[in-house]
């Protein structure tokens, strides 16, 4: 076996690579970016070596510099990981110059497969089922436009190189085909540098199953398999599960047997995944064929057993696959759900900020966590939002649920806002209880997901108070000596009952919390015209055990300046402490500015300073987190000034431009 890799990523796939390959004694060196210098994947590795500054572009995408240390530290081999340099043809080839192998398929492989029309054209050819449409080289519009006739509507127009729907464009009557594809065209050379599209059949209500396949460097291929990916958002992957729902043996089988067929006509090496659509009349196409390790080979290993990273190792050192197909059984039913540092109130917006509080579920055999954070790490704008992955698994897909709901209760990521709330609204739907999910789950349930649980704030504010009672604040006026009376700010007064009020946040609504000291320990809080008898029996610096009207509570309460998180049984609350002051005078509308919603690079700026905009004009294209959002004119105006420029970084709330 190999005794010492490179692992080219970051993150919990860096971390989930060097565990198998440290358990099986192979020396591992990290690479790094100036702004993951204390990360996981670092402290983790045997060596770790900087590549270079936050960006990607001059870190983990710089293959000369990877290759580079390779060499100089006498790694025998690289594990590119998923995103990054993982389907990077160029990078296998130099890699393969330099004598170090590449933990994936030949660079043949993945040219193949990373043009959708060469990869229909070879899949096609090894009768491989896929949808009706043409991919061929004619591009003319008219042209397309008679072949979208012949496919008959809807069709799908999708870009040659794209992937994750970017340049993909549907189409239901022949009147909106040009516009449509003159769209597409655009997106795609933007995207893509390649203007090239294809056209299909558009299959309806799809489901995404994935087949996971392993092949050796001597003919042999299995498959292990299938995913159902079905559950995304905007093309980004949120739960994935095996086996597939309904999936019969017999198809199981036919998408297997498919699937290696596909693997075997490009001579494939290594872990891959053949992705198919399967329409509701059991029918599936071949969509494409992803050449690396994916975020969601969890799944396929609760189910199967395996180690997949132990095989791509093995695959790529020489050694033949150590079993048959026949060898294979399912075993029971794994589901992946993966957070995301995400704003789910805003439009799903990236979110970034510093860990204050993390805390991860008891870890067994059917629960499991993959992730490259930990507590006070800070999540940055440079690289993907995905923090990290629980896996479970069960006998059947209920005790599966039943394990996650479980899980994602004891599971809290405090600071920086992630979808775990959105998760557990998910998971509890009936409709995916019942495993009715095809690929616009989402939307088709957006209301049942936005809605917020109904509960009784009230323990939660008077945790909430007590947090502030009972820690000394910076901005509060006492002695420097611990052993003054005067130190304690816990309300203490010689002869009179004193009372505070305190002014909070929640939801967007205003509460006011009458605090009155009775002793040390023992409280009076009135709000509005409930009143609590308080106790408080235990403070630390993130909990706290007080009795309320006679009833034990324990909370968790993470507090950071004017934020104030309180975990009240396994439910997180995030609230805001509101000065006096600032209680009466409630924050304004700002007219006129508009503010960045999140950190990140500004990529377009479609204005400039005396234009004219009606509302929901397009006016600055920002990027965070590998996705772009756009900026839309509020109400009509005209621009005053614009502050920033195309590339520029700016903060959360920077001021983007002024208009009138
Ligand atoms: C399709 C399709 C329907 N018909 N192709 C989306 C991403 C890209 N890789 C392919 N995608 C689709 N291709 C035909 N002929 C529907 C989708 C699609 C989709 C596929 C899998 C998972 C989620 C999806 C969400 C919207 C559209």
């Amino acid at each position: 076996m190999f005794k010492k890799i490179l692992i080219a990523n970051r993150g919990e796939i860096a971390c989930r690579i060097m565990r198998t390959a440290q358990k099986m004694g192979i020396h591992c060196i990290a690479v790094y970016s100036t702004i993951d210098d204390n990360a996981l994947h670092v402290q983790m590795a045997d060596e770790a070596h900087l590549l270079g500054d936050a960006p990607s572009i001059e870190s983990y995408l710089c293959g000369d510099k990877i290759i580079a240390i390779a060499k100089k530290y006498g790694a025998q081999a690289i594990h590119p990981g998923y995103g990054f340099l993982s389907e990077n043809a160029d990078f296998a080839t130099a890699c393969e110059k330099a004598n170090i192998i590449f933990i994936g398929p030949t660079p043949a492989a993945i040219l193949a497969m990373g043009s959708k029309s060469n990869a229909k054209e070879i899949m096609t050819k090894a009768k491989v089922p896929c949808t009706p449409g043409y991919h061929g080289d004619n591009q003319d519009a008219d042209f397309l436009l008679q072949e979208a006739k012949k496919i008959g509507f809807p069709v799908l127009i999708k870009a040659t190189m794209g992937g994750g729907g970017k340049g993909m464009r549907r189409v239901d009557d022949a009147k909106q085909f040009k516009e449509a594809l003159a769209s597409a065209q655009r997106e795609a050379l933007s995207s893509f540098g390649d203007k090239n599209v294809l056209l299909e059949k558009y299959v309806l209500n799809p489901r995404h199953i994935e087949i996971q396949v392993m092949a050796d460097n001597h003919n042999n291929a299995l498959y292990l398999f299938e995913r159902d990916c079905s559950l995304q958002r905007r093309h980004q992957k949120i739960i994935e599960e095996a086996p597939g729902l309904g999936i019969s043996d017999s198809l199981r089988h036919k998408m297997g047997d498919t699937a290696v067929t596909a693997a075997k006509a490009i001579g494939y090496k290594g872990a891959g995944t053949i992705e198919f659509l399967l329409d509701d009349q059991g029918q599936f196409y071949f969509m494409e064929m992803n050449t690396r390790l994916q975020v969601e080979h969890p799944v396929t290993e609760m189910i199967t057993g395996f180690d997949l990273v132990a095989w791509q190792l093995r695959i790529a050192y020489g050694e033949p696959l150590a079993y048959q197909q026949q060898d294979l059984k399912l075993q029971g039913h794994a589901i992946e759900v993966r957070l995301y540092a995400e704003d789910t109130q805003n439009d799903f917006l990236p979110a970034t900020g510093s860990i204050h509080y993390l805390s991860w579920p008891a870890l067994n055999k059917n629960v499991r966590i993959d992730s490259g954070i930990q507590g006070k790490d800070s999540i940055s704008s440079y690289y993907d939002p995905m923090m990290a992955k629980l896996i479970v698994h069960g006998d059947t897909r209920l005790a599966a649920i039943n394990e996650l709901e479980n899980a994602l209760k004891q599971l809290h990521i405090i600071g920086v806002k992630n979808n775990r709330g959105f998760l557990q609204k998910l998971i509890a739907l009936e409709d995916f209880v019942d495993g009715k999910i095809n690929t616009n789950f989402i939307e088709e349930h957006a209301i049942a997901l936005k809605m917020s649980a109904n509960t009784d704030i009230n323990p939660i504010l008077c945790a909430a108070a007590l947090q502030l009672v009972l820690t000394p604040s910076e901005n509060t006026l006492h002695s420097a000596d611990v052993f003054s009376p005067w130190y304690e700010n816990n309300g203490f007064r010689l002869q009179l009952p004193y009372q505070r009020c305190l002014h909070f946040k929640y939801e967007d609504e205003h509460y006011a919390v009458t605090v009155t000291y009775n002793s040390v320990s023992s409280y009076t809080l009135q709000i509005k015209d409930k009143t609590y008898a308080i106790n408080v029996y235990e403070k630390t610096e993130q909990s706290l055990r007080f009795a309320l009207n006679e009833s034990m509570q324990t909370v968790q309460i993470i507090q950071q300046l004017q934020q104030l998180w309180v975990i009240f049984d396994d439910i997180e609350y995030a609230l805001q402490t509101i000065e006096p002051l600032q209680a009466t005078n409630v924050e304004h509308e700002q007219h006129g500015h508009l503010t960045a919603p999140m950190p990140g690079a500004i990529v377009a700026v479609h204005v400039k300073a005396g234009d004219t905009v009606q509302k929901d004009d397009c006016l600055i294209v920002m990027e965070a987190m590998k996705m772009e959002h756009s900026i839309y004119a509020p109400q009509a105006g005209i621009v005053r000034e614009v502050f920033y420029a195309a590339g520029d970084r700016v903060d959360e709330g920077a001021e983007l431009l002024a208009f009138d």
